[in-house]
């Protein structure tokens, strides 16, 4: 499974909470050991500035904003709630 993320799963400071790092430990959480892959640039921007990550996940989720997952089965899952969500009902462990 690819996790997109934005430039990675570290805890920002100030941020009360990352939302991609908070994705990335419920699949770890889940046993899962997802590709994580940083898509950089900012999900404001218009489509012609989007990195080629950031294009994929549009393509996938018809938005550019991450945390979106796209599964093995090619099921793509877009937000951190969801994507929590997802990971609890198909947990490994
Ligand atoms: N409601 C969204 C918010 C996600 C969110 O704020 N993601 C940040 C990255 S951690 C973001 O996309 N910021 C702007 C950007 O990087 O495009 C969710 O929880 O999934």
């Amino acid at each position: 499974m690819k996790l997109y993320v934005c430039w990675g799963t570290f805890q920002v400071p100030g941020m009360r909470e990352h939302p991609c790092r908070i994705a990335y430990e419920a699949l770890v959480q889940a046993d899962y050991e997802p590709e994580v892959i940083k898509t950089h640039g900012w999900g404001a921007l218009p489509r012609a500035l989007q990195t080629p990550g950031r294009k994929t996940v549009e393509d996938g989720t018809g938005e550019s904003w991450v945390p979106a997952l796209q599964t093995d089965d090619g099921e793509w899952i877009s937000g951190t709630s969801e994507i929590v969500a997802w990971a609890e009902q198909h947990a490994e462990v």
